[in-house]
């Protein structure tokens, strides 16, 4: 797929764990099929962060080495973000001051880590909530609404080369959410923060799909900002066990959306949540579904894999 994704412009991507890296499988189709990673886990706050004085690199460093080697781009995720959060931040108790320097330092250090080495950062993660409101999360709660500014050029100033992101699920169509998503962006910008582009992680369903037309305006009205729009967290869950329908219906979908990337002005990244069903966030989460990836258990291609294919070939 790298190859044709080339041709098109785009990057086409999935998300990794350093963990597996080591697996033949794993690793041989991961620099074969795409040139952009995602760090699905390994740059979350209690990841990379686990004590207030103590950074744990090792993982992250994996995935950005192996993407080195591999003339692979890397979209670094996240900064700002209301879970996986490490207990002297959930539980911490600080001033408002200390906050800010907490927020300060922690994204400094981790973009500063990786300066010239990840191409996009998902700077802030789910801050608004299905009704347009702001979450109500600890940094909303201790530093106030400006977290969001702070964060992106707290980022910038340590990485002013690195692409900056917010990213958001069910902002993939036109509703409140992605409505208010898009002013915030839009006030962003009016008040000169450095922000780039806006993260779709389009996280579906066969029985729960936003609608192509909305998605297409959706696209169009953060490209019309002049932002980016990256697809970051593509899944398309099933019922388990999948029937051969439930797969062709999937491999629509995967087809459909990057028909709408690639038709979009500045759609430039294609990621999907993972790589084979072996391991997915999925069953965990939604129980008896499965099956949401583009390669099953064993790594075998899926429809899917093949109507992404075609569909980047086509032009
Ligand atoms: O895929 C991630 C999974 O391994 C973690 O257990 C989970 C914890 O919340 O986060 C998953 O990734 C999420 C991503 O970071 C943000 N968007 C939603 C993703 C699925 O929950």
């Amino acid at each position: 797929m790298r190859t044709f994704a080339e041709k098109q412009g785009i990057y086409i991507g999935a998300a990794v764990d350093a963990e597996h890296l080591g697996e033949k499988n794993y690793a041989e189709i991961l620099k074969r099929q795409f040139n952009i990673l995602a760090t699905e886990n390994a740059l979350k706050f209690e990841e990379v962060h686990p004590k207030r004085n103590s950074y744990s690199f090792a993982n992250a460093d994996k995935i950005v080495a192996f993407a080195e080697a591999n003339g692979m781009k890397v979209r670094g995720h996240t900064l700002v973000w209301h879970l996986q959060l490490p207990e002297w931040v959930a539980d911490g108790n600080y001033s408002r001051e200390e906050w800010k320097n907490i927020l300060r330092e922690h994204i400094k250090t981790v973009v500063g880590h990786y300066k010239g080495k990840i191409y996009a950062w998902d700077v802030v993660n789910e801050a608004i909530n299905k009704d347009g409101s702001l979450r109500e999360n600890v940094w909303l709660e201790k530093i106030g609404p400006e977290y969001i500014e702070l964060a992106f050029r707290w980022a910038h100033e340590a990485d002013p080369e690195a692409l900056l992101f917010y990213n958001d699920y069910s902002i993939e169509s036109l509703n409140p959410k992605s409505d208010a998503v898009y002013e915030l962006v839009k006030g962003l910008i009016e008040k000169g923060v450095p922000i780039h582009g806006v993260g779709l992680q389009m996280h579906v369903s066969i029985d729960n799909l936003p609608n192509l037309q909305a998605v297409t305006s959706n696209i169009k009205r953060f490209n019309d900002l002049g932002l980016e729009v990256h697809i970051t967290e593509m899944d398309v869950r099933l019922k388990l066990p999948p029937t051969q329908e439930d797969l062709t219906k999937q491999a629509e979908i995967y087809r459909d959306m990057l028909k709408v990337c690639l038709s979009s002005e500045k759609c430039t990244a294609f990621v999907i949540w993972g790589l084979t069903d072996r391991y997915s966030w999925i069953p965990e989460a939604f129980n008896g579904y499965g099956s949401a990836l583009i390669f099953d258990e064993s790594y075998k291609p899926k429809p899917a894999y093949y109507s992404l294919l075609e569909t980047l070939k086509e032009s």
